[in-house]
C-alpha cells in the first residue's frame, strides 16, 4: 500500500459515522485526545442516524499542536481502537474549523455568541474551572481569575471566556445555548454553572442579562467515560499500517465508551442517543459511580504502580498487592459511600472495570492517570473519607492514595519515588515544596499538605486522616509501598 498523508485527497476508507456539514453547530474548547475519541465520535454516529449541522469547531486553549495539525489534514483524524479482542482504525470527520483561545480570545467570544453555534462542549480538565480546593467556590481572589475581572475583554481562563462570550450572546441575538461539561467532576454541569455563575456575579453584565442566563443558558450534568491515553509514536506506526496514511494526531482508545446525560439542551442537540449515549434523569449517580469506582480506583492503581515500577495501568494492576488494595476501596470504601442508579449491577460493573483495568493492548501509562493528582483527588478522596471519619472509621484505601499521592510528587526529604512518579504532571508541584520546606518529620509533611490548601477544610480538621497518611507515607519511604499497601489491608 502506498503511504500518503491523510488528506481528503488520500482518502480510500469511509469516515467513522458521518462526515460534518460545512456550516458547525457545536465548539469544543480543549480539543484533546478525550473529546476527539468521545464526544466526537457520539457526533459523527449521531449525525450518520439523523443528520443535522453539528460539526464542530476545535478549540485548543494555548497549545497549538492539535489545531495545527488537524488544520494540516483537512481536519481528518484517525481512532485507534486497542483492546485484547483485537485492533481497528477509523479516521473522523467532524471538526470544521480551529482556533486557539489564548491567541484569538476576542474571535473565540465572537463565535460563540453567533447563533450557528448551539452547543459548547468542554473538556478543560479539573484546572479548567478555577474552583477553590477548599471552599468550592469560584477563585475570585485567585491570580487568573481576579487578572481576568480585572480585564474582561481579554479573558484567559475558559470561566472568562464563557462569561464574556454570553454576554456578547445576549448583546447581539439572545439566542439559548447550552454549555456542557465532559469532565470528571461531581455534578460537572451544576460546577460548570455554578463556575460562571459566580464570575458573571463578579462582572459588570448589561441590564436583563441575569433573566436571560437563567432563562436561556443551560448545563446539563454528564458523565464521560473512555480511557483514552496518550497518542506515542507506536500510535502513529500502527495507523499508518493499518490505514496507509500518516497522521500526525491519531488518538489511541478502548474500545468501551459511555455517555450518560441530562437532556436539557436549550438549542437542541445531536441525536447521541443513536450512538449509544444514555439520556437519564439520574446523571449525578452515575457521576458518582465513575468518578469514585472507576476515577478513584484508577488513581489508587496510579500511585501504588508508579511506587513499585509498573509503567501502565495494566502492569500495575496486575500485581496482586494492588488489585487487593484496589478491591477494598471499592467494597469498603467506595460502594458503601453512592446511592446507585436504578438497575445498576455493581459487581457487572466491577468485573468490566477489572477487565478495563487490565487492557496491555491499550497500555494507559502510569504517569498519565497520575497527573494533575491535586486536582483529581480532590474529586475522588474527601466525600467518601469524610463520610467513613463521621461513623468512627479510618478510610485505609483512602489514606493509602493520599500517601502514594504524596510519595509521587511531594515526597519527604530524602525519598526518591522514581523515573514513573518523576514523570506525573503535578501543576501545584512548587506549591507542595513550599509547604513542606521547613517539615521535619513525615508527619508534619503530611500536615502541611494536608492543611496547605489542598483539601477542604473538614477532611484537614481530621487527625484521624492525618494521622494515618502520615503513618503509611513512612512506611512506604522506610519499607516499600508494598509494605504499606499491606498495612493498609491489615488494619
Ligand atoms: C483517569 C481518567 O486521568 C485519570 O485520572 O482516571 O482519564 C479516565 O481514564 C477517564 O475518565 C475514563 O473515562
Amino acid at each position: 500500500m502506498t503511504i500518503q498523508p491523510l488528506s481528503r485527497a488520500s482518502l480510500t476508507v469511509p469516515v467513522l459515522g458521518a462526515s460534518a456539514p460545512p456550516t458547525p453547530g457545536m465548539l469544543h474548547l480543549g480539543i484533546g485526545n478525550f473529546h476527539r475519541a468521545h464526544a466526537a465520535v457520539y457526533t459523527a454516529k449521531a449525525m450518520a442516524a439523523q443528520g443535522g449541522d453539528w460539526g464542530i469547531v476545535a478549540v485548543a486553549n494555548r497549545n497549538r499542536r492539535v489545531v495545527d495539525a488537524l488544520a494540516g489534514q483537512d481536519h481528518l483524524y484517525s481512532i485507534l481502537e486497542l483492546s485484547s479482542a483485537g485492533e481497528r482504525a477509523d479516521v473522523m470527520d467532524v471538526h470544521r474549523e480551529t482556533m486557539v483561545a489564548a491567541e484569538q480570545t476576542t474571535e473565540l467570544m465572537a463565535r460563540i455568541a453567533d447563533p450557528a453555534i448551539r452547543i459548547v462542549t468542554l473538556t478543560i480538565s479539573e484546572n479548567g474551572y478555577c474552583r477553590n480546593a477548599v471552599t468550592g467556590d469560584l477563585d475570585v481572589d485567585g491570580a487568573l481569575v481576579s487578572a481576568d475581572l480585572a480585564n474582561p475583554d481579554a479573558p484567559r481562563t475558559t470561566i472568562g471566556q464563557l462569561a464574556g462570550a454570553l454576554i456578547r450572546r445576549y448583546q447581539g441575538n439572545a439566542e439559548p445555548i447550552t454549555i456542557l461539561s465532559c469532565d470528571n467532576l461531581v455534578s460537572a454541569g451544576h460546577t460548570a454553572h455554578k463556575m460562571v455563575s459566580q464570575y458573571l456575579q463578579a462582572t459588570a453584565t448589561p441590564d436583563g442579562f441575569h433573566d436571560w442566563f437563567a432563562a436561556s443558558v443551560t448545563f446539563p450534568n454528564a458523565m464521560v467515560d473512555r480511557i483514552v491515553p496518550g497518542t506515542t509514536d507506536a500510535t502513529r506506526a500502527r495507523v499508518r499500517e493499518l490505514l496507509g496514511v500518516v497522521d500526525a494526531i491519531p488518538v489511541p482508545a478502548e474500545r468501551f465508551s459511555m455517555w450518560v446525560i441530562e437532556d436539557r439542551f436549550a438549542a437542541g442537540r445531536p441525536a447521541w442517543e443513536e450512538a449509544g449515549a444514555i439520556f437519564s434523569d439520574e446523571v449525578e449517580a452515575y457521576e458518582l459511580v465513575k468518578l469514585r469506582l472507576l476515577n478513584g480506583s484508577h488513581s489508587l492503581i496510579a500511585y501504588l504502580g508508579g511506587l513499585s515500577g509498573a509503567e501502565t495501568i495494566p502492569a500495575s494492576f496486575g500485581q496482586d498487592f494492588v488489585r487487593e488494595s484496589v478491591t477494598a476501596l471499592l467494597n469498603d470504601e467506595y460502594l458503601p459511600s453512592i446511592e446507585l442508579p436504578s438497575g445498576f449491577d455493581p459487581q457487572a460493573y466491577i468485573a468490566e472495570l477489572f477487565d478495563r483495568w487490565s487492557n496491555h493492548a491499550l497500555g494507559d501509562a502510569t504517569a498519565r492517570v497520575g497527573s494533575d493528582g491535586s486536582l483529581k483527588l480532590l474529586q475522588r478522596v474527601p466525600d467518601p473519607a469524610l463520610r467513613l471519619l463521621g461513623l468512627g472509621e479510618v478510610p485505609q484505601q483512602l489514606s493509602l492514595m493520599v500517601a502514594g499521592w504524596i510519595a509521587c510528587v511531594a515526597p519527604p526529604a530524602g525519598f526518591a519515588p522514581g523515573p514513573i512518579a518523576d514523570a506525573m504532571v503535578e501543576p501545584a508541584r512548587e506549591r507542595l515544596a513550599e509547604v513542606t520546606a521547613v517539615a521535619g518529620s513525615v508527619r508534619a509533611h503530611v500536615e502541611g499538605i494536608l492543611r496547605g490548601g489542598f483539601f477542604p477544610d473538614a477532611l484537614a480538621a481530621s487527625d484521624v486522616f492525618v494521622a494515618r497518611v502520615a503513618e503509611l507515607l513512612d512506611i512506604i519511604v522506610s519499607h516499600g509501598v508494598q509494605d504499606a499497601a499491606r498495612a493498609a489491608l491489615d488494619a
